[in-house]
């Protein structure tokens, strides 16, 4: 059975684990999941009860859920090395570190603007609070991630791999809560240009925004969320 990959819309971080599966080049199918609305019901807890984004219905009919779990799921599977390394090299290592870096502290620095946007009811004392105290961490992470990497065209070498799917998912929301001028990070605005001009990219940009589009031909669909509660939640 192919595995089927449960993403989220708008701006899920899940959009570049769809990237990764265009680079993959292996049979999928894909849920497109409003996480504004159907991920926060009841039934979804069954598939995660964090009623979080991405999850992954795995070639078993299994659940995984965490991004750093479906990344290594999909790892071990990469016989090619297209989207990974040889788990002995020291190009793995430094994917695996920054894929960690991105997941972790990265990520969780947009964590206030999320908050902020979301509050219900509004609280804007608080809201302003958060947004400035998030605005800071997310520069100084931006900072941090611009001194780790290298003058590559890609995160680890000369190939998209698992830590530019991670990257692009999340590099998007700087632009969104207009946080800064991505020219700030010379090296990331490079590396973003270039994953934004990815035809796997803009694939699956595309999906989330509800739109269809020609892929490489390895998504065999879109499977409901209705059916993939049924058949596979626990
Ligand atoms: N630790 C999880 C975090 C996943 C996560 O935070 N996903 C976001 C979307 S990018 C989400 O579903 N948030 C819940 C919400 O929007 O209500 C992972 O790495 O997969």
């Amino acid at each position: 059975m192919e595995p089927t990959l449960i993403y989220g819309f708008p701006l899920g971080s899940s959009m570049g684990l769809v990237a990764a599966l265009e680079w993959l080049g292996k049979p999928y199918r894909l849920c497109r999941v409003d996480m504004l609305g159907e991920m926060r019901e009841l039934s979804y807890a069954r598939i995660n009860a964090r009623h979080e984004t991405p999850a992954l219905v795995d070639d078993q009919g299994r659940i995984l859920t965490e991004t750093m779990a479906v990344a290594s799921w999909l790892e071990a599977r990469d016989a090619d090395r297209r989207i990974s390394f040889d788990l002995l090299s020291h190009q793995a290592d430094r994917m695996h570190q920054i894929m960690a870096y991105v997941n972790t502290g990265f990520t969780a620095a947009f964590s206030p603007l999320w908050a902020a946007l979301e509050m219900e009811p509004p609280n804007p004392t608080l809201q302003s609070t958060l947004r400035e105290w998030g605005r800071d961490r997310i520069i100084e992470r931006h900072d941090k991630l611009e001194d780790m990497i290298e003058e590559t065209p890609f995160l680890v070498g000369d190939k998209p791999t698992l830590a530019d799917a991670v990257f692009i998912g999340v590099a998007r929301w700087l632009d969104f809560h207009a946080i800064a001028d991505r020219s700030r990070w010379p090296k990331l605005a490079a590396l973003r240009e270039r994953l934004e001009a990815d035809p796997a990219v803009i694939y699956a940009t595309t999906l989330e925004n509800g739109e269809s589009r020609q892929g490489t031909g390895s998504c065999i669909g879109h499977v409901p969320l209705a059916e993939v509660i049924s058949r596979f939640g626990k």
